[in-house]
């Protein structure tokens, strides 16, 4: 008889701030697999219509509004969903925001609210889940790194920071929950083609050439392309996998890249 070593049936997974892009693709891998998708965002607006375009496609899905920096809501919402829909064996945290600015012209407000959602949320969400983990003998965490989490780059040095310390964080979790049999890990995706990089992804932009130049996929990621790296570290197939970053980024992080007149 064989095993699926990649089957999620029976598995509840959150993904957090799934209501388009990366998250969502990474929601319908899960649910493609047989996991039962919960997706969260900080407002109801886009949420209700995700849930109905993951319900469309004839997935099991529920959506719960909470702001992944406010712990208390964010220990209520968990205990909700545990009541509701059943406990959580797999978690994604995705939800994250991006500002591009000078570090010389960026506000302390606006970096301190990229390293809260971006590096905190992780951390309040991880913990409250893993509280029930613990106490059911085991879970899968994926937390979504960046290129930035190992490269720096002009204009992003909030969201650099906070995917840096991100991958730090990763591994503080898996030290110390691995003996809890929960893998923690990360996925470090690459330049993809979604909303947050559509204003440096447009024809002629120099960032467009550069990152097509850059990557030895000569193309930018397509969200679907992180569906096998979110089912592999959310399955038995990652069951002795901790602590490390699977980067999905078309061969950048291989490679010192080439001039741009070279073919
Ligand atoms: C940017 C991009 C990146 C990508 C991704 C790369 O401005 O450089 O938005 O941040 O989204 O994180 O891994």
């Amino acid at each position: 008889m064989s095993i699926n070593l990649f089957d999620l049936t029976g598995k509840v997974a959150l993904v957090t701030g799934a209501v388009h892009g990366l998250g969502m693709a990474m929601a319908k891998g899960l649910g493609n697999a047989g996991a039962t998708i919960v997706v969260n965002n900080n407002s109801a607006d886009s949420l209700d219509a995700a849930v109905a375009e993951y319900k469309a496609s004839g997935l099991n899905a529920y959506g719960y509004v909470f702001d992944v920096t406010d712990e208390k809501a964010v220990a209520e919402s968990i205990a909700k969903i545990e009541a509701e829909v059943g406990p959580i064996d797999i978690l994604i945290n995705n939800a994250g925001i991006i500002k591009r600015t000078p570090i010389i012209d960026m506000e302390v407000p606006d970096f301190e609210l990229v390293i809260k959602i971006d590096l905190v949320g992780p951390f309040i969400v991880s913990k409250h889940v893993a509280k029930s983990m613990i106490k059911r003998g085991g879970g899968k965490i994926i937390n979504i790194c960046s290129m930035m989490s190992e490269l720096g780059r002009d204009s992003v040095s909030a969201y650099a920071a906070a995917k840096g310390g991100l991958k730090m964080l990763t591994r503080s979790m898996a030290t110390e929950w691995a003996k809890y049999n929960i893998q923690t890990n990360g996925i470090g995706p690459g330049y993809f083609a979604t909303s947050q990089t559509a204003p440096i992804r447009v024809d002629g932009h120099p960032f467009n050439e550069f990152i097509i130049n850059r990557t030895p996929a000569a193309r930018w990621g397509d969200p679907e392309d992180l569906q096998g790296a979110a089912i592999f570290l959310s399955s038995k197939a990652s069951d002795f996998v901790n602590g490390h970053v699977v980067y999905v980024d078309g061969g950048i992080l291989a490679t010192i890249g080439k001039p741009s007149n070279e073919n």
